[in-house]
């Protein structure tokens, strides 16, 4: 087994050193994985809600430690790590209700009773990315172990520590070995054999809609079942007769928020084009007083970014001569930093306004009328969150119906809750994951026929 160093993305300094896994490696848990399984899926469905329970109350009483890993691992701010930490709590509190709620259907047939089941696939796959490592794991993880399989999850190279830790977890609130394994290292390697191993079932993916798209690919030869959660590039639309003080002052809370690191960035503002200078005016102080800086204090807003190289990507997006409308700060010296970026005006052909720069930049660019604003928004490949302003109810229903997109905020920024679904239109993925029929996605329907013939 090699081993690497994981880095502090704040400080550039070494935080730890984590063993990649092999291929081999990588075959040996699933096959332990595999055995495992056939133990869990029998386990009684109240004794799995109850590992479960136990599980969240080992997260819960391990919370602070977590979000403290994640502030060094991956240079998120610590009241945002410990909403993070949190939410791997409530995903596994939300579904430990689901092993009893496993149910059936009876069907009216002639000659006998037709009964369904629904049945656990087996060893899950579970590939993570860098942006969210607690949260996306648990949104897998959670529902996976719920069904009766066993879950193998590959945390993303550069920030495997959280993951690692609650799979430790796992084992300390009673859980059986072998049932929730987690393997750092490379997609090229661990990955790859999660795709390619046939005793996989199912991949969950969540990144790049690049990688997504080799994956898809890999998992078609053995028609393995799947779940993509991908790239995004969201539109924020605020229409002149919306509350436009309250638009800007959240706007660079729904881009800028995990330092534009989020699929769900609302990453290109739109503005009815009367309502634009006011709307200009007041985002310019909201994006300046944006906290940036040490992540483990309290008040901080906005960390680094992941990395040297991902921020020469996003830094690629702002050359010299962008139309910077306006910056808010960033520490000098050590740590991946980049300050938030607003970019106005933007033409429709340019790189920032049609890529996914997964970095604090946002673009700003006017519409005429709601037509218009509906062809703007859905003019991209993606299609996976996004907000609009309007005071008129019926506009934004209207709108809501029309933007191609799985997840839409009205009059607010966020629109990710782990009881409510959650998954891409379009280029942004394949599938639904949280909210009650996440279970869909972790079991087959198996159909009986009992005769009741003498
Ligand atoms: P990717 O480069 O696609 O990596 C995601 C994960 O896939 C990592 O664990 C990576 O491992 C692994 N991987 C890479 N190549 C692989 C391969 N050939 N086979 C199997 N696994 C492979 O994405 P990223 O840069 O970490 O994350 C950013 C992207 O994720 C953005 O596009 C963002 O929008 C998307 N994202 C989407 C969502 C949802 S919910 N839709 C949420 C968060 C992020 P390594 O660590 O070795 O690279």
């Amino acid at each position: 087994m090699t081993s690497y160093t994981v880095l502090n993305p704040a400080t550039e300094q070494p935080v730890s050193t984590v063993p990649g896994t092999s291929s081999e490696e990588t075959d040996a848990a699933i096959a332990r994985a595999e055995v495992a399984q056939r133990a869990w899926r029998s386990v009684a469905p109240g004794d799995r809600a109850s590992l479960l329970r136990a599980f969240a109350a080992q997260v819960d009483a391990h919370a602070e430690e977590l979000a403290r890993l994640e502030v060094e691992n991956s240079g998120h701010p610590v009241g945002a790590a410990r909403w993070e930490a949190g939410q791997v709590r409530d995903v596994l509190q939300y579904y430990a209700a689901a092993p009893e709620r496993l149910i059936g259907k009876q069907i009216p047939v002639a000659g006998g009773l037709n009964v369904t089941f629904a049945e656990p696939l087996g060893v899950v796959g579970l590939i993570v990315p860098w942006n969210f490592p607690m949260p996306i794991l648990s949104w897998g993880m959670a529902p996976a172990l719920a069904a009766g399989n066993t879950v193998v999850a590959k945390p993303a190279e550069m920030t495997p520590l959280t993951a690692m830790r609650i799979g430790e977890l796992a084992l300390e609130a009673g859980l059986p070995e072998h049932v929730f394994q987690v393997l750092p290292g490379k997609g090229s390697v661990v990955g790859q054999r999660l795709v390619h191993h046939p005793a996989v079932r199912k991949i969950v993916f969540t990144g790049s809609t690049e990688v997504g798209q080799q994956i898809m690919a890999g998992c078609a030869k053995q028609v393995k079942r799947l779940t993509l959660e991908l790239g995004g590039k969201s539109a924020n639309i605020v229409f002149a007769d919306a509350d436009i003080e309250r638009a800007a002052a959240t706007a660079p809370y729904a881009v800028f928020d995990n330092a534009g690191q989020d699929c769900c960035a609302r990453s290109r503002i739109l503005v009815q084009r009367s309502a634009l200078e006011k709307f200009m005016g007041l985002l310019e102080p909201a994006v300046k007083s944006i906290r940036v800086g040490d992540p483990t204090l309290a008040d901080t807003e906005m960390g680094p970014l992941i990395s040297a190289s991902h921020r020469a990507n996003v830094a690629k997006y702002v050359p010299d001569g962008a139309p910077v409308a306006f910056r808010g700060s960033a520490p000098a010296g050590p740590g991946y930093w980049f300050p938030p970026t607003v970019l106005a005006p933007i033409g429709s052909g340019a790189p920032a306004y049609t890529d996914e720069i997964f970095g604090p930049v946002v673009t700003v660019t006017p519409f005429e009328d709601e037509a218009d604003a509906i062809e703007i928004a859905n003019d991209t490949p993606y299609g996976l969150s996004g907000s609009i302003w309007t005071s008129n109810i019926g506009r934004a229903i209207r709108v809501a119906r029309a933007v191609e997109t799985g997840n839409l905020s009205v009059n607010s920024h966020s629109s990710v809750r782990y009881w409510t679904p959650f998954g891409g239109f379009k280029q942004s993925g394949l599938g639904r994951e949280l909210g009650p029929d996440a279970l869909d996605a972790f079991t087959e329907t198996k159909n009986v026929f009992i005769s009741t013939q003498e």
